[in-house]
Formats: C-alpha cells, structure tokens, sequence
C-alpha cells in the first residue's frame, strides 16, 4: 500500500502523550486535531500523527503501518528479539524511568545473586530473563499486566520487577528499590526498512529537526579561559562538546578563551575538574532552547495548561538533586563542621565564622557609604512592615453553643536562608527572604541564645 503522507505514532493518551506533541511542536510543527482521535495531522509537512497505546507502537513501525514512533525504551527492550524490530534512531531525554528490583524492606539483597530461587513478579519478563541470564541466576518469573507492587503483599512473589520513577509507589508499599535493571527515556524509533522512496526525505527532515531539538536541550554553553597547556585535559573533561571555539587572549601568550557546547548537563563536579585543570573565569548558561518552549493554548488538555501556569521545573535533574541532598544529610549529621568542609569544596574557603557576632555585624555596617546604607535600611524595614502586616491571623469561631471551631498559625520552627552569593551578593534575595522568616518569628536567629547557621540583616 503506498502512502502520500509519512505517519508517526505516538502514545494517545498517557505519561509520554504530552512531551511526544511538544516535542513536534518544538521541532517546528504544527499538529492540529484531525477527523477523528486516531490521526492528527501535521499542517506544514507531509506527516500525520497515528495516536496509540504505547504498546501498539513498536508493532505499527515494525510492520510498517506507522514509520516512526515514539515509545518507552522499556516497551521497545521488552519485545523478543528479532531482525524484523523497529530500530533505535535516538534517545529523546523525557519520560525518564528504569525498571528496577525492589524487595521488601525485611527481605535481604547482596547483589543479583540473592535472587536464586526466588519468585520475582513483573510486566517486562523478557527484560528480566535478560538480566538474570547475564547475572547467572536462576529464578521464577512470575508476568503480571499491571499493580506489580502488590504482588509482595499477596503472596504472589518475594521481589518485584518494575518502572520506578520517583519511587513513591514503592515506598507506598513497603518496597526498596535493590538493583537497576534497565535506565529508559522515550526514544525515537523507525522500521527495519526504510519508508518507500518519496516518504524517505521526508523521515530524514522530520529525524534531523528532531535530532536538533534535542540536542539542545539539556545542552549548555561552557566558556572559561585556561592555560593553552591544558587544552587536550580540559576536553576531555567537557562533557559530550564538539570542537570547543579556542581564541587566543590579547597580551597573554599561555592563554586561551575556551567556548563549547556541551551536550550533556554539567554538573558542579565537572566544573570542579576544569578549574582543577587549570580553568578561570568559567561560566555556563543553558540555551534559549531548554527554558523556553512555544505552547498553543487551545490545544492543550487541562492538565497540561495547568502544569504551563505553575511555572513548572522544566527539567528534573536527577543528579543535581542527588548531589544537593548529599549536602542537605551531611549538614544535618555533622552540623557546622560539614558547612565549613562543603564552603570549602564549592567556594574554596571555608567561613572564618559561622555566627556573626554583633561587632562584626557593626563593623560591616561602619564600611557601607551613607546611602547605601539606608537604601538598605528602607528597604529592609519596608519589606517586614509590610510582612508583618500580612502575617495571617488566627480564627475562631462558635458553630453551636459550646462547639468552638479554631484556626491556629504556628511559625515554622526554624529555617535557612541560600543567599547565592557567586561574584556578588544578592542583597535584595537577603532582605525577601529573612525578612519574612523574622517576621514570622521562625529565623532561630532572632530567639535561639546559641545561634546556629545564621545571617544577620542589622
Ligand atoms: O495507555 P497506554 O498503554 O498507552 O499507557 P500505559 O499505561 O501503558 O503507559 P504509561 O502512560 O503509564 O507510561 C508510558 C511510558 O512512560 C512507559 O512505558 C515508560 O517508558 C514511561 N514512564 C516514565 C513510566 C513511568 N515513568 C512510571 N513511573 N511508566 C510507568 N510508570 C509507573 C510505574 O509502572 C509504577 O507503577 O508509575 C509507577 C511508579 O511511579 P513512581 O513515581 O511512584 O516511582
Ligand atoms: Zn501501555
């Protein structure tokens, strides 16, 4: 059957449905609904969206019927293996999940090996007979379509096989997640053969537009300026960058201006090796393409609008998460001596002090010029006017006689402030944040007798 118009499926309605159509749309497509739910239609190319379970996807491209898709990498590693399956053409960096092995919190686990004889429950047993065939292990797999995480409960199975992504459901139900099986994220696949011939240019355009897309996104522009010697280290250090821009700088042979492209986040660690490697002036800022997307009002569902209107966080980095709770268990365990260690890996000093005392508060206040001063000042005594007044207030009032029905705020007990404070303090962040802590009464720095981690504002 030969075609006029290339078809791409994508999941109709679920975890990917969203992010597949912005994705489109991103790449600079415009989708409008069609004549009924299963097709949509791409205005400005030759393409037509086939809306579909996700399961479906992988079959619809292997068979032809569909050229392209977008689905799980879990949905597409969980088919028998076989020369007629669709092909990987790239990752696509949203739906981000692994299939994991989560056991019981009493059920002990030391490696793969624990799961000898043992009834493992899950919906992708292809993946899991992979995996335990690779550790060497023998052990029952039992399939179920759907509620994995039940299956420890009933009896059915010790340990389960399943997609994680937060992990709330686990914990919902008692499970701790042991052993990654399989890291997956959308990807974007196609037939094992090519499109008939006029289809082919088109797949080739919708896949390079694609590929830019995506390139982009979690894409930063690193630019530092290093001694010419480190050059070869600080490349290998760049994480996924091309050829890096390398100019020389006026009036200083050994040194260059080094600009790259990364195509994978950076995370602090990385910037830690480079100024390491000799790097200064290191800077790094996402491209326009990661924070701002086009969204058309009147095609998106109710959720999806009101996921735009709360300023959502456009990428969960894991990473930078993980590395941010590190700091956040280390402080909370070892209290000041851990601030003064992680002042000292991030900012290369540790802090003389962690309490300011009254004189140095005073002192400080001595250096500031007379209108800086008092900028400050107004600024500072406008803001916790106006918090004080608005700090909510308590209610009460009398249903029935004698039923009294009350309404009580309590101040949180403590809280930090992150002033960031790179090249320069932000002042103004200082005073919008304690400010309102000091006038809700829940900075421990206007009570606590021994102060703890504190900035004081006056
Ligand atoms: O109707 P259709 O068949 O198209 O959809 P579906 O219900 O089969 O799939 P859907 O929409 O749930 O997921 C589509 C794809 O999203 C999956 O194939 C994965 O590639 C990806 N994805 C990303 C996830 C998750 N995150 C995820 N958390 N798929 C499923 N989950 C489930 C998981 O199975 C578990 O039950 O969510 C639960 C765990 O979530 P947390 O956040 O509590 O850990
Ligand atoms: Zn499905």
């Amino acid at each position: 059957m030969t075609r006029e118009r290339l078809r791409i499926a994508l999941q109709k309605s679920g975890r990917l449905a969203e992010e597949s159509l912005a994705l489109l749309r991103s790449a600079g497509f415009t989708v409008t609904k069609g004549a009924n739910e299963l097709f949509y239609r791409i205005d400005n190319a030759p393409i037509d969206v086939l809306r579909v379970r996700d399961d479906d996807i992988p079959t619809l491209v292997a068979d032809g019927v569909a050229d392209l898709g977008i689905v799980g990498l879990n949905v597409l590693e969980e088919r028998e293996s076989s020369a007629r399956n669709p092909k990987e053409v790239m990752r696509l960096g949203f739906g981000r999940c692994a299939l994991k092995i989560a056991a019981p919190e009493k059920v002990a686990y030391e490696g793969p090996y624990s799961l000898d004889g043992v009834r493992i429950a899950t919906s992708y047993p292809h993946i899991l007979e992979r995996f335990l065939d690779k550790h060497g292990v023998k052990a029952e797999i039992v399939t179920m379509t759907g509620s994995v995480e039940v299956a420890p409960r009933l009896g059915l199975a010790q340990v389960i096989c399943d997609l994680v992504s937060t992990g709330a459901t686990l914990e919902a139900n008692g499970l701790r997640a042991v052993e990654p099986v399989l890291e997956s994220e959308a990807v974007l696949i196609r037939g094992p053969k090519p499109p008939q011939h006029d289809l082919a240019a088109t797949a080739e355009r919708f896949i390079a537009r694609v590929r830019g897309v995506t390139a982009s996104r979690g894409a930063k522009y690193v630019m530092m300026n290093a001694p010419r010697a480190a050059l070869p280290q600080i490349r290998a250090i760049l994480p996924g960058a091309g050829a890096p821009t390398v100019t020389p700088l006026a009036g200083d042979e050994d040194a260059v201006a080094v600009h790259a492209v990364c195509q994978e986040s950076v995370f602090w660690e990385t910037l830690e090796q480079l100024k390491a490697a000799g790097a200064r002036h290191l800077g790094a800022q996402y491209r326009e393409d990661d924070v701002m997307q086009r969204l058309v009002w009147s095609e998106l569902s109710e959720a999806a609008r009101t996921e735009a209107l709360a300023r959502p966080l456009k990428r969960r980095e894991t990473a930078v998460a993980d590395v941010v709770r590190t700091i956040f268990d280390d402080v909370e365990r070892e209290g000041e001596a851990a601030v003064a260690r992680w002042a000292l890996k991030l900012d290369q000093r540790a802090p003389e002090a962690l309490t300011l005392s009254g004189a140095a508060v005073d002192a400080a206040r001595a250096k500031l010029a007379g209108d800086d001063l008092e900028a400050l000042d107004t600024a500072i005594a406008n803001v916790a006017a106006f918090h004080t007044a608005t700090l909510p207030q308590d209610s009460e009032i009398e249903t029935a006689p004698g039923v009294r029905c009350k309404r009580v705020w309590r101040p949180i007990a403590s809280c930090g402030l992150y002033i960031p404070a790179g090249t320069a303090p932000l002042f103004s962040t200082l005073i919008m944040l304690a400010e309102p802590a000091r006038a809700q009464r829940a900075c421990r720095s206007a009570s606590s007798p021994r102060r703890r981690v504190t900035h004081r504002t006056r």
